[in-house]
Parts: C-alpha cells; structure tokens; sequence
C-alpha cells in the first residue's frame, strides 16, 4: 500500500518549514554522456595504490582541493561528520609514523589471526610505513562520532561512518584527478592519532591518506578488478 504524502507540519509539528530553492542540474546530450562516463570510467580504472611515495613536495592548495572535493560528499542528516587533518610537519609525521609502527608492529607479528596473514599475503603488506614520512603530506580522516557544541553539551550524528567513507571515496578520485596518489591506511589500532593530533574527545580516527607523488620506480601489487558481471545485478537476477 503506498500512502497518501503528508503535509510537513503532520509530520513535523511545530519546526520550521525547510527552505529550497531549485535545483542547478545541466543536461547533457545522450552522446556527450557515454563519451563523459567512458571518460571517467577509463581514468579511475587507471588508479592504482601504491605504498611507494616521492618526496617531492605538493602544494598545500592542491590538498584544500582535495579537502573541498572531499567535503561535498552526502551525510547523514547533513552532519557533514568528517574532519580532515593534513600533516605536512616532518617530526610530525616522525612521531606519527614511530606510533603507527608500533602498533602495526604488535599487529602483524602478533595480533592478526592466520586467516588475515593470508589474505594480506599477495599484497605483501608489513609493519614499516615509510610513506608516513616520505609522502609530502599526510592526511588523517576523522569521523564524528556525535556532535559536541561550545558548552560541552552533545548531539547525536547519523550515518557517520558511511558519510565518512563516501567523503574518502571523492577524496581519492579527487587527488587521481589532479595526477596524485594516495594510500588508504588503517593503522590498528588508531587512537594514538586523535592524541597527536589534538582532536576531540567526539571524534575518530579512520583513515590516514598520505598523499603525494608516487616515488620513482614506485611499484603496485598485480591485482585484477572484479568484472561487471561479478559486481553487478539487474533487477532479481
Ligand atoms: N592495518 C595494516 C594491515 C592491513 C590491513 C588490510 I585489510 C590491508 O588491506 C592492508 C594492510 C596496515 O595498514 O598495514
């Protein structure tokens, strides 16, 4: 049974109405679509990650585009729950690099279960992460886990680790695009990134990106990309 639409004081009793305004949105020629889409497809399918960083200096400006992009990602109830933490300090990224390898340390020579070697085994990942200090910059994602106002008081945020992975998701095809790489590393555990870096108690750590040019000679794993028809299903199959 579909319902009748109620009116937004029905449902929202005594808030304010919302204010819109109409929706900016070119259409494009059927033509200039595929040839756009075939576009984008073909230079993200390009991308590749790599642990192997220059360290060649990118500009600040270059990572606020990347930020900016980042930050047009939808939220949950708009809450925009991400904050973007970019470390370009060399004894930061010291001291961020000498936590994270201890921890990752403890991580893969004693922590992880044997199933989780294995599925690491073909990357051949391990516990030294010089791109934490060889990339120019070094972003830290953070997710807010709920709001905190001025007075201490708090408020809860919705959706806020899928906000915070879409967010990441722009950011990547963001820094490919401007002809960049970046990393998606999990240091395990993370709390000792929100201590370094000052944040909040509302929030968290759940990416580090160092971003920057891929060092020369730079090397990537051989992995294939799932085929459509793997990743990919019309109506109930
Ligand atoms: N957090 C570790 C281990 C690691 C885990 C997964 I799943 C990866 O795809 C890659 C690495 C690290 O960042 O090395």
């Amino acid at each position: 049974m579909t319902r009748p639409k109620p009116s937004f004081q029905e449902l929202y009793p005594g808030y304010p109405e919302p204010v819109f305004e109409p929706l900016v949105f070119h259409r494009l020629p059927p033509q200039e679509m595929q040839k756009r889409a075939e576009a984008f497809y073909r230079e993200l399918s390009a991308r590749r990650t790599t642990r192997h960083f220059s360290t060649e200096s990118v500009s600040r400006q270059l990572i606020e585009l990347a930020v900016l992009s980042a930050g047009t990602a939808p939220s949950g109830a708009h809450r925009q729950p991400w904050r973007f933490v970019a470390v370009q300090d060399p004894e930061l990224k010291r001291r961020i690099r000498e936590a994270a390898e201890e921890e990752e340390f403890r991580t893969y020579t004693a922590r992880m279960p044997e199933e989780w070697r294995a599925a690491l085994a073909p990357l051949g990942t391990d516990y030294v992460k010089e791109h934490l200090t060889d990339a120019p910059w070094v972003v830290v994602v953070f997710r807010e886990k709920f709001g905190l106002r001025p007075d201490g008081s708090t408020y809860k945020n919705y959706y806020t680790t899928e906000s915070v992975a879409i967010a990441v998701g722009l950011f990547i095809a963001a820094v490919h695009h401007m002809g960049l790489t970046t990393l998606t590393h999990t240091p395990n555990p993370m709390a000792f990134l929100g201590e370094l870096l000052g944040r909040p108690r509302n929030e968290e750590a759940m990416l580090v990106l160092p971003v920057g040019y891929p060092a020369p000679g730079a090397q990537v794993p051989r992995l294939q990309r799932k085929a459509l028809r793997e990743i990919f299903q019309v109506d109930a199959g």
